[in-house]
C-alpha cells in the first residue's frame, strides 16, 4: 500500500497520521502536485493529493475518504466516535481545520503569483478565514485535553495538522497569542510519535497566472 503525500500538505499528513496512528505499514510517494510532472493527476482527476493506493492499486482520495476507509479497514484504535452524534462532532471540527487550510493553500498560491497580479482584498478575505476557524477552534477547545468526547481522535489529527501547515506557510500570522490553550496543546501534540515523524517541510510551488 502506498500513500502518495506532498511534504508540506496538512491533508497529506492528516492520512498519514491516521494510518500511523493505526500501525498500518504503507509507503510514502512525494509528489508535487502543483509542478509539470505531477503524478496526482494520473491517480484522481482533480490532481490533487492525497491518494491512497491500496493492495490491488485502486486509488482512494481525498484525506476525509482515507480517513473512513481506513477506520472501515482498521477498525481498532479508532480515530472516529461510534456514536453518530459524536461522529458529526468529530467532522465537524475537521471540516473548520480543512477549511482553515484551504484558505492557507489560497493565500500561498496567491503570493506565488506574479505581484502586478496578486490581489490584496482576496488575501484579506482567506486570512478573515483563517483568525476565525483559529478563534473559534480555541473556544471549542476550551481546557478539553481532546476535542471531542474525551479521547484523542480524527479531530485532533486535523487540527494539530491545521496548525503545522500554518506555521509553515504563514510564519508571520501570530496565531499564538489569540490562542493560548490551543498552543499549549499543539506543543505537546507535537511530540506525539506520529506527529513528530511527520513534520510538514516546504516544497516549491511553480507560479499560478
Ligand atoms: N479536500 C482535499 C484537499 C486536498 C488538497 O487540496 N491537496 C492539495 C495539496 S495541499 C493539492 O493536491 N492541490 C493540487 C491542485 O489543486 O491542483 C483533501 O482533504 O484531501
Amino acid at each position: 500500500m502506498k500513500l502518495v503525500i506532498a511534504t508540506p500538505s496538512p491533508f497529506a499528513r492528516k492520512a498519514r497520521i491516521a494510518l500511523l496512528e493505526k500501525g498500518v505499514a504503507f509507503e510514502v510517494e512525494v509528489d508535487n502536485p502543483w509542478n509539470p510532472g505531477a503524478r496526482a493527476p494520473a491517480h484522481n482527476p482533480l490532481g490533487k493529493i492525497p491518494v491512497l493506493l491500496d493492495d490491488g492499486g485502486e486509488a482512494i482520495f481525498d484525506s476525509r475518504v482515507i480517513v473512513e476507509y481506513a477506520e472501515a479497514r482498521w477498525p481498532a484504535p479508532a480515530l472516529l466516535p461510534s456514536a453518530p452524534l459524536a461522529r458529526v462532532a468529530a467532522r465537524r471540527v475537521e471540516a473548520v481545520a480543512d477549511g482553515v487550510c484551504d484558505a492557507v493553500v489560497l493565500i500561498v498560491l496567491e503570493h506565488a503569483r506574479p505581484a502586478a497580479l496578486q490581489s490584496g482584498d482576496w488575501i484579506a478575505r482567506q486570512r478573515a478565514k483563517v483568525s476565525a476557524g483559529v478563534s473559534a477552534l480555541e473556544a471549542q477547545l476550551g481546557h478539553r485535553r481532546w476535542f471531542v468526547e474525551g479521547a484523542f481522535g480524527l479531530a485532533d489529527v486535523a487540527v494539530g495538522c491545521m496548525l503545522g501547515y500554518l506555521d509553515l506557510r504563514l510564519p508571520a500570522f501570530a496565531w499564538r497569542p489569540g490562542a493560548p490553550r490551543l498552543a499549549a496543546w499543539f506543543a505537546q501534540l507535537e511530540e506525539r510519535p506520529s506527529f513528530a515523524a511527520t513534520r510538514p517541510s516546504a516544497q516549491p510551488i511553480d507560479p499560478v497566472r
